[in-house]
């Protein structure tokens, strides 16, 4: 399974690192949501459900966390641990989030806006889902 990470430019100068993502530029589709979470404790796995058409960009701005990939066929674990890492989970993939330190913050950039019905939450339902989309 191949997975796509990117690595964003930061615009360096001797004052630090700034990062900027434009939509269709940087990121491959509108943003149309962007949300992040932090304070999650490092025995707690997040995720646990795949999205019918969403696709996301995730970045662990600060700190590191994995994140488990699953197209129902193969599964993939990727470390984020760079503010200038993003990750690209498309739709019809199974995610978890894990191995949370505890200073991470794991921002995720949307294109859509949050819409519970898009969610498949239940694993049996989702190998259903793309095996039906084969
Ligand atoms: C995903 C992974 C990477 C909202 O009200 N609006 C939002 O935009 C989001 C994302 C969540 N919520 C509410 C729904 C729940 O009551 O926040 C609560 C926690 O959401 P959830 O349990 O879905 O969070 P995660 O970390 O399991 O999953 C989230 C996203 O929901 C999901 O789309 O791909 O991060």
């Amino acid at each position: 399974m191949q997975t796509i990470k990117y690595t964003f430019q930061p615009h360096g100068d001797e004052r630090g690192q700034l990062i900027s993502l434009e939509e269709f530029k940087d990121i491959p589709f509108r943003i149309k949501r962007v949300y992040y979470m932090y304070d999650t404790l490092a025995d707690v796995v997040r995720g646990h459900h795949a999205h019918k058409s969403l696709e996301q960009i995730l970045i662990c701005i600060h700190g590191s966390c994995r994140i488990r990939l699953d197209n129902g066929t193969e599964k993939k674990v990727v470390s984020l641990e760079k503010p200038y890492e993003g990750l690209y989970v498309a739709n019809n993939m199974w995610r978890e989030m894990f191995d949370f330190s505890p200073d991470a913050v794991l921002m995720v950039l949307a294109s859509e806006v949050y819409d519970e019905s898009d969610y498949i939450r239940d694993y049996d339902e989702f190998l259903k889902f793309v095996n039906a989309q084969k």
